[in-house]
């Protein structure tokens, strides 16, 4: 891969989007590497996965602007059906995925961090959808994912005006979970990622699924899907030992990793 680097510590995988020249930003080749790089994922053995940008400065400066410059209109539609299959591959991947925003999230990189379960960002962050000031919408999911995390009100500010937003202010209205200094950054990730990577893997996954699907449907229904995957869980092997495991007095007991079964 020349613009997307995987590598797994443990049951972490770490996926950088690496292409400098362009502060990290989109063109068709980086989606393409995502895209493989989601499909080859162990999911036997990887629990969460963290999405980061190379360098200090930027996460993901946006879509690639030199590539869409000269997009007819059908292009333009096929341009962001391929970044919302990748994006849509990465929200619905059956573990959880922390994105750690180094620096620019603009644009695509913010509609890509916004894709992930959680985001956690640095002081020197700068998220916002800069699309109407270059004569277009946010395509990439922006629209759709800025409104549901923030609300309408604040989505609509952001991409009516294209104005950017500080580390600072992305935490305030839940853009962001937490603020770390840059050199904090990826510890503090790796940190959360193997705290949830000790935790049950089908647990996980089903809160995961649960959360997802539950958020798109009304309540009625929504209360049926976490009723599913909450009996889907009993009679695994987790399940019965982080049951026992409780239920036993024995105060000198130790706990076993979870074996994703
Ligand atoms: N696309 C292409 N190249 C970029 C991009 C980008 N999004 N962002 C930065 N670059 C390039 C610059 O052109 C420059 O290249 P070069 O050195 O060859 O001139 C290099 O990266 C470094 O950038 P700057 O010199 O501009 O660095 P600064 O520190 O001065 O500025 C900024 C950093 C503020 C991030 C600035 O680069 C910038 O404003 N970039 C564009 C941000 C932007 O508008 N992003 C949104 C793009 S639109 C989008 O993402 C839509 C998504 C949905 C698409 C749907 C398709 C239909």
């Amino acid at each position: 891969m020349e613009f997307v680097k995987y590598e797994v510590e443990g049951a972490v995988g770490v996926i950088t989007i690496d292409r400098p020249r362009a502060l990290n930003a989109l063109n068709s080749a980086v989606l393409d590497e995502l895209d493989a790089t989601l499909d080859a994922v162990d999911l036997a053995a990887v629990r969460c996965l963290i999405l980061t940008g190379a360098g200090e400065k930027s996460f993901v400066a946006g879509a690639d602007i030199g590539e869409m410059s000269t997009l007819t209109k059908a292009e333009g539609e096929a341009f962001g059906k391929k970044g919302n299959d990748v994006f849509r591959k990465l929200e619905t991947l059956p573990i959880p995925v922390i994105a750690a925003v180094n620096g620019f999230a603009l644009g695509g990189g913010c509609e890509i961090s916004m894709s992930c379960d959680i985001r956690i960002c640095s002081d020197n962050a700068v998220f916002g959808q800069p699309e109407v000031g270059l004569g277009i919408t946010p395509g990439f999911g922006g629209t759709q994912r800025l409104a549901r995390l923030v609300g309408p009100g604040m989505a609509k500010q952001m991409i009516y005006t294209a104005r950017n937003i500080k580390a600072d202010e992305a935490l305030r209205i839940g853009l962001v979970n937490a603020v770390y200094p840059l050199a904090e950054l990826m510890p503090a990730a790796k940190k959360m990622a193997a705290g949830i990577a000790k935790n049950a893997p089908i647990a996980v996954r089903n809160c995961k699924k649960a959360i997802n699907e539950g958020l798109e449907a009304g309540m009625d229904e929504a209360v049926v899907i976490e009723e599913k995957l909450f009996g889907d869980c009993f009679e695994t092997e987790d399940q019965k030992y982080g049951m026992a495991f409780f239920l036993d007095k024995n105060k000198d007991k130790v706990k076993e990793p979870f074996k994703n079964c």
